[in-house]
């Protein structure tokens, strides 16, 4: 007898392991997957996930940057990607990067976000200025997290250098943390169907064990909802947490629902919202070893997100501003939400909102009955503040 009210009398051994905290297997996770009791692996992803992380909701306030949609990789899942000179086709100066994240920071952004694609004629030098502009256009506080190990795989072959070199010249560039996309599905079969050119998985794997190595800070997604299989889902998760084990330094998992629209997978129809939730519940199962589990709120919607905090999830991300990649695939959520929104989507759940920078250290933390700040963090440029505990007396703003 468990503390879990299981309407799947097969899933008793794996509660019992969730409630020893004794890690689950490649099977415990095909396991859940193959049942339908989401609300019992719910219960049991918000066990976890209360052990970890308490009552916290974190969230942030963020702005997204793609300086371009010229991709020489045109994977069949993207709607983003266009080829030079096509229809549609973008690409930014350094001029406007820099003022899009100096709007960000003056907006009370903590997070400048940087995705691109794998422009055929931007130089080696070009990508470290774009990180270069961004953290001088911004203060201290705000954090630089920027490309992907595809485009660090990128940078490394017009640049003729080692990953690790790459890294380390980002870094001295003012580069703070690397966002997670990219990874995809990390099985061979998935990536020969569709995205055959893109960063094989040991690579995606070696650069981001290289970035923790360098004190650079990492998430880790998962698309899903197209052409994989559950065991392949079960085995990306795997291979991420002997990653951490290995490394350590990934502070978030997010898994990204696969939208087809405008794609070349246009026939699949996308995830549904059980399968959302019971893959952001697995995951915090299955990963012990990461600290945090981000439903992206842009990509399972807004009461998706909200619901998902009942099922492992303590972070559904930020206020974004501007967001292509999963728009031009056809989401129907907004581009952006206010800190208010954001908030008061995490108070109706009895949650503590806790306002935080990339690196998860505390901006502010809100009441979660009076929803008014319960400590005010001071004036943008202000260092973030750490360790504040809720239901101090609010100061203010
Ligand atoms: O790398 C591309 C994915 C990623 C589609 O690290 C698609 O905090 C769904 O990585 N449907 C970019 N997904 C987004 C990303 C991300 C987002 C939010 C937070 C963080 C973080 C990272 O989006 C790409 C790719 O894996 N993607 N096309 C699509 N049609």
């Amino acid at each position: 007898m468990t503390a879990f009210q299981l309407s799947d009398p097969s899933l008793e051994p794996i509660a019992a392991k969730v409630l020893a905290g004794t890690r689950l297997t490649r099977a415990d996770g095909i396991a859940l997957y193959a049942s339908s009791d989401l609300l019992g692996i719910g219960q049991m992803a918000d066990f976890t996930r209360r052990r970890v992380n308490g009552d916290r909701v974190y969230f942030m306030v963020n702005r997204h940057i793609n300086p371009t949609n010229i991709c020489r990789n045109r994977c069949k899942f993207c709607a983003f990607a266009r080829s030079k000179g096509e229809e549609g086709a973008y690409e930014m100066t350094l001029d406007t990067v820099a003022e899009a994240a100096a709007q960000g920071a003056s907006d009370g952004a903590y997070e400048i976000h940087i995705v691109s694609g794998l422009h055929p004629e931007w130089s080696y030098d070009f990508y470290l200025d774009i990180v270069r502009r961004t953290r001088d256009a911004v203060p201290d506080h705000v954090i630089v997290q920027a490309f992907t190990a595809v485009e660090i795989e990128h940078m490394a072959i017009i640049g003729e250098k080692p990953t690790r070199e790459v890294l380390a010249d980002l870094k001295a560039a003012g580069l703070d943390a690397l966002p997670g996309g990219g990874a995809e599905i990390f099985s061979d079969r998935t990536r020969m169907a569709a995205w055959d050119k893109k960063t094989k998985s040991d690579v995606w794997l070696r650069i981001h064990g290289e970035a923790h190595e360098l004190g650079i800070a990492t998430n880790c997604t998962m698309l899903y909802g197209h052409i994989e299989t559950t065991e392949e889902r079960v085995d990306h998760l795997v291979r991420l947490r002997e990653q951490q084990d290995a490394t350590g330094g990934f502070l978030a998992f997010i898994p990204l629902a696969f939208h087809p629209a405008n794609t070349e997978l246009a026939d699949l129809p996308g995830t549904t919202g059980f399968d959302d939730l019971k893959t952001l519940a697995i995951a915090r199962l299955m990963l012990d070893n990461i600290p945090h589990i981000k439903a992206f709120w842009i990509m399972v919607g807004l009461k998706v997100a909200q619901l998902a905090t009942c099922f492992g999830v303590d972070d559904i991300d930020g206020t974004v501003v501007e967001e292509k990649i999963t728009h031009m695939a056809g989401a129907t959520t907004p581009e952006a939400l206010s800190k208010d929104d954001l908030v008061g989507m995490i108070a109706e759940t009895g949650h503590v909102a806790v306002e935080r920078d990339t690196l998860y250290r505390v901006v502010r933390t809100y009441d979660a009955e009076s929803q008014l700040p319960a400590w005010n963090a001071g004036p943008i440029g202000a260092p973030p503040q750490t360790g504040v505990a809720s239901g101090t007396v609010a100061t203010g703003g």
